[in-house]
């Protein structure tokens, strides 16, 4: 099932997230929702404050249109180690619509998680994936991409967004 997308600006993008104790049916259901979310938006990822919830849980799929989808679910990820070099993508938001700019960030990173088992986990992402991973931890922390540019260029994405919302609440 669906569920509707925080727009910025909006305090609970800005908090950080709780670690998950427990997984529970609930969580795992959570986490269905995210990816039905963000296959509909159309998204390459999704973490659940963008959808009010303050819990450390992301989803994640990056595969290009043509190849078989390749999920990711991952409760309290962190990255536990990144490269020296980096690369720059021009990134987007599901909370920040029709906005992108170019950010610069490690281009691997080791990702540890807990899967939708239940079982410990840890991978090497590279290029976009590791963009998206990144992106999508920045989020459990409250930050969102826009805080990577200058307060100029922050400043009027921003007021886009609160004029989108005015325009979104009237309709
Ligand atoms: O977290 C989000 O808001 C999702 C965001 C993830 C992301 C995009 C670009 C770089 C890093 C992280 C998006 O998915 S925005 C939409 C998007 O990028 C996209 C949509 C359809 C096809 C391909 C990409
Ligand atoms: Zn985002």
């Amino acid at each position: 099932m669906k569920r509707p997308i925080l727009i910025h600006p909006d305090p609970r993008l800005k908090k950080v997230a709780a670690p998950v104790a427990d997984l529970s049916d609930e969580l795992r259901e959570l986490a269905d929702d995210m990816l039905d979310t963000m296959y509909d938006a159309p998204g390459i990822g999704l973490a659940a404050p963008q959808v009010g919830v303050m819990s450390r849980l992301l989803v994640m799929d990056c595969v290009k249109d043509d190849g078989p989808p390749k999920p990711f679910v991952m409760f309290n990820p962190e990255i536990i180690s990144a490269s020296n070099t980096t690369n720059v993508y021009e990134e987007g938001c599901l909370s920040i619509p029709e906005q992108y700019a170019d950010v610069e960030r490690p281009a691997e990173v080791e990702v540890r998680w807990i899967d939708r088992d239940g079982n410990a986990r840890e991978e090497l992402f590279a290029g976009l994936w590791a963009t998206c991973v990144q992106h999508e931890i920045d989020h459990l922390d409250g930050k969102l991409f826009i805080d990577y540019l200058s307060p100029m260029k922050r400043q009027m994405i921003t007021r886009k967004m609160q004029k989108l919302k005015r325009e979104r609440a009237r309709a």
